[in-house]
């Protein structure tokens, strides 16, 4: 594939530069830099020989730049994301010894001996380091050329149908355990009070892993999001070459239900909340709205978080939850799943091409140094946290018998909340810290609720005993969160479940409301 790079940056409609879709397009943050070498700085050495002569030998799948090497002859590349500071895990600053051509050479120092499989020493005197995908990018997967750009289809029993990436993509990410990283990479940044308490977030124990900035605390936190959603977007992008368009976002957001695959169309429900539309409409004219938010990270806190301080939903929230299947094991709505559905890649594919947009309008360029570094360092947070995590405990815990267990909440409450809820507030990965369902014993869910501070609920106990009016969990199912009078700034009062088809009957609530009434008992065994 060799893409229209020279010249490419004209603008396209407002949008995203066309030299950073055809970096996407092979994708790998390195891959921008050399792109950007040729975009950025038009004139300059970079935009000559050795970066045009790189391109094709990277783009044509062979993954390892050799080509960039032999071509380039002594050109490195000038590295801005070796600045120090970054937590590169004993691999030698890239580039070095290289001759840097007009700021923007081409050409990765030691890539030409990962090429060959084993060290040995580069040329042009470069530095000899491993194999390492955190700077070389990851090689195309031979899988690619046997995909088609469907999605597999996941069926329910209902005959909801949830879209799930081809297995050779869930393949590749789990043998990178992508899923456990980046489930790990959301609740280490809860442990300090980002969602409470921290029941389920083993990751916690990891001191040196929790991140100062936890979730939805600052700006610092929102570019996080920003910088390891699109880390991971570029790197299945260049994984996956010839079936790019798996990982691409949303058009634009999807006002209506003819938006969506026909598969969730009968899922839409009652469509977007106005506040949804609003914030939706903010984003999609990105370039007006430039002051809403003085920096990256102010953007991406408001796409993470919305404005939960005055009550509103977050729309990467909202885009999350309308189309859970609530039995799918690939559930939008399980943190410890959600990457491998199809629509996982079109919400954060639309985000991060919003966030384009936004970096276009003030003149930010795709090598831009501060992002580069912030690229790398998000690339060695997930391999930490992902050889942090244990996956084999994990499955040895789901494979453990649950008790038999009796009771008004076990026989009546528990089925309503499973079908109900637990599509999100599973065991394995509780939205908000709260387990509804999965594989959890029903004394340990009551033991999640009663008396229990909620995350985002103010200064309400997510259950008090005796009074369903002023249970967080009740007032939020009942639609009465947002008359209730939560103060302080995590009050999210958004009806639960979201918009969509799964909805609770005034049977179902009265029967919540009836055991909260009773003194909220837990089940007997
Ligand atoms: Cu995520």
């Amino acid at each position: 594939m060799t893409t229209g790079r020279a010249g490419a940056c004209d603008h396209v409609n407002g949008h995203i530069s066309t030299c950073v879709r055809a970096a996407r397009a092979w994708s790998s943050w390195f891959v921008v830099l050399l792109l950007s070498a040729s975009c950025s700085s038009p004139g300059s050495a970079g935009s000559g020989s050795a970066a045009s002569g790189g391109y094709p030998a990277f783009a044509g799948g062979a993954g390892v730049p050799a080509g960039l090497v032999g071509a380039g002859g002594a050109a490195g590349l000038a590295p801005p994301v070796a600045t120090g500071g970054v937590p590169s895990g004993g691999a030698p600053p890239f580039g070095a010894g290289g001759a840097i051509v007009g700021g923007a050479g081409t050409g990765i120092g030691g890539v030409s001996a990962a090429a060959g499989g084993a060290p040995s020493a580069g040329a042009g005197g470069q530095v000899v380091r491993p194999p390492d995908h955190c700077m070389d990018g990851e090689p195309a997967d031979p899988s690619d050329a046997m995909l088609t750009s469907l999605p597999d289809e996941w069926k329910a029993t209902n005959g909801d149908i949830d879209l799930v990436l081809p297995k050779p993509v869930l393949g590749w990410m789990g043998a990178r355990l992508w899923e456990v990283s980046h489930d790990a990479w959301h609740n280490v940044r809860r442990c300090k009070g980002g969602g409470a308490p921290p029941t389920s977030t083993a990751i916690c124990a990891h001191k040196e892993l929790i991140p100062p900035d936890q979730e939805c605390s600052d700006a610092e936190d929102g570019y996080e999001f920003l910088v390891t959603h699109r880390h991971m977007i570029m790197t299945l992008r260049a994984a996956f070459p010839q079936h790019a368009d798996l990982f691409q976002g949303f058009p634009h957001f999807p006002f209506d239900a003819t938006d969506v695959p026909v598969q969730w169309q009968s899922r839409w429900g009652t469509g977007w909340s106005a506040q949804i539309q609003a914030t939706a409409r903010t984003l999609e004219a990105i370039e007006s709205n430039l002051s809403q938010f003085p920096t990256e990270g102010d953007l991406g806190k408001y796409i993470q978080c919305g404005g939960m301080a005055s009550g509103a939903s977050s729309i990467h929230g909202a885009l999350h939850f309308k189309w859970v299947v609530n039995s799918s094991p690939y559930s939008l709505g399980k943190q410890t799943v959600n990457i491998d559905n199809y629509m996982f890649w079109k919400l954060h594919g639309w985000i991060d091409e919003i966030w384009e947009r936004y970096r276009v309008a003030k003149g930010l360029t795709p090598d831009e140094p501060k992002l580069m570094e912030a690229m790398l360092v998000q690339c060695r947070e997930m391999q930490a946290l992902g050889n942090a995590v244990d996956p084999s405990a994990r499955a040895a815990a789901a494979n453990t018998p649950l008790p038999v267990e009796h009771g008004v909440f076990h026989e009546t409450v528990r089925p309503i909340l499973e079908r109900v809820c637990s599509g999100c507030h599973s065991e394995s990965s509780p939205e908000a810290n709260m387990s509804l369902g999965g594989h959890i014993s029903s004394a340990d869910v009551v033991k999640g609720l009663v008396n229990v501070q909620s995350a985002h609920g103010g200064q309400f106990l997510r259950i008090v005993p005796g009074d369903p009016d002023h249970s967080w969990l009740y007032l939020k199912i009942s639609g009465m969160a947002a008359t209730a009078g939560c103060t302080g700034t995590a009050c999210n009062n958004e009806v639960m479940p979201p918009t969509g088809q799964v909805t609770l009957s005034a049977a179902d609530l009265s029967t919540v409301r009836q055991w909260i009434q009773s003194g909220a008992p837990p089940p007997t065994q």
